[in-house]
């Protein structure tokens, strides 16, 4: 076993169960120099996972037709392959899902044979990653000094919360095409400095595995991410660009700071730009939690993080204004550039 290279070179950890003060502190040093971290002794019971995963698992394996009596994606429901509308492509199938119970329950009579069991499955996960999201969020509240210290979570806990939930499926790729050397080689192990690709060259000749949803941020506030024992994921280092492979950890969760955080903070914190390869023998699956405010909510820097070295960066737009922006453009593209001053 490569047991020695596989450590988690430069993935910070959370340890949700330290002392708050420590907590506090560790969280907002890692949102500012990854916009990600990795969160242990989380809290969230085993079973309310493993009940997601599998009704993701049941409904990646039915036949297609079947799945795409779920589809299209557009708003919500299953999707193959196209990310977005505006031509972005992946080796992936999903199914995407408002976390609104209402429509869940709607979605899942097209998704399950047993609706009521697929609705309370992703109904207690929501719930669940929601409540982790927004002890974050606090923790961050704290961290940061800001008078009220719910002002991020407020927003996510909101009725109308227009939060998403994601299953991913990455197939596993069976065929080497393009010289693409199979995962038995150890260079996703690799310390990053070796021989990672900086983003903006992926794929072909040397050594890249497809696609499974290529480099982008979140455009919402926080996202929580499962997924199984599978790797795939990367993110891109704040400080060089170099994609850091995150080994994968079932029983843990992984956050992303998205672009709406990053404006919260007057860029405090920055969205963490990652990518999901399709690099797997076996099937990658994820479960992803996308926090985001209700579509008329207001985002604009906290004044705590304004100053006058510290001038706005963004100017104030709802969240239906924000999303109209991120669907208008490509999946890789900086939505938040539209948003700054000057
Ligand atoms: C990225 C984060 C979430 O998966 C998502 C994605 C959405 C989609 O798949 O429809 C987007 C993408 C995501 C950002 C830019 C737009 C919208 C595809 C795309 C090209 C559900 C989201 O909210 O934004």
């Amino acid at each position: 076993m490569r047991s020695k290279k596989t450590k988690a070179v430069g993935i910070p950890t959370v340890d949700l169960s330290s002392e708050r003060s420590m907590l506090k502190e560790s969280i907002v040093k890692a949102c500012e120099e990854y916009g990600f971290f990795k969160v242990v002794n989380h809290g969230v019971p085993w079973n309310v996972i493993a009940r997601l995963e599998e009704e993701g698992a049941g409904f990646f394996s039915k036949p297609v037709q079947e799945k795409q009596r779920a589809g299209p994606p557009t708003p919500f429901g299953y999707g193959s392959k196209n990310i977005g509308q505006n031509g972005d492509m992946g080796e992936l199938e999903y199914l995407l899902l408002h976390t609104d119970p209402l429509s869940v329950s709607d979605r899942s009579k097209t998704i399950s044979n047993d609706p009521t069991k697929f609705s309370c499955a992703v109904n207690d996960y929501t719930e669940a990653v929601r409540e982790l999201a927004c002890e974050i969020l606090d923790l961050v509240g704290e961290g940061l000094w800001v008078s009220d210290k719910f002002s991020f979570s407020r927003l996510i806990r909101d009725v109308q919360s227009d939060s998403l939930l994601r299953l991913n499926h990455y197939p596993p790729v069976k065929d080497c095409i393009n010289g693409w050397d199979p995962p038995l080689s150890s260079h996703l192990h690799h310390h990053h400095h070796h021989h990672q690709t900086p983003h903006h060259q992926y794929n072909n000749n040397n050594k890249t595995p497809p696609i499974g949803f290529g480099e982008h941020s979140d455009p919402q506030i926080l996202t929580i991410l499962r997924s199984n024992d599978v790797p795939g994921l990367q993110i891109s280092s704040h400080d060089d660009g170099l994609w850091v492979p995150v080994p994968p950890d079932p029983n843990q969760f992984f956050v992303f700071v998205g672009d709406v955080l990053q404006a919260l903070t007057n860029g405090r914190f920055r969205s963490v730009r990652h990518r999901a390869l399709a690099n797997t023998m076996k099937g990658r699956m994820s479960m992803v939690y996308f926090g985001a405010p209700a579509l008329n909510a207001w985002i604009y820097p906290l004044p705590e993080l304004v100053s006058a070295d510290k001038p706005t960066l963004y100017r104030p737009f709802t969240w239906a204004q924000f999303k109209k922006a991120a669907y208008s453009l490509r999946l890789g593209d900086s939505r938040l550039d539209l948003f700054k001053i000057n």
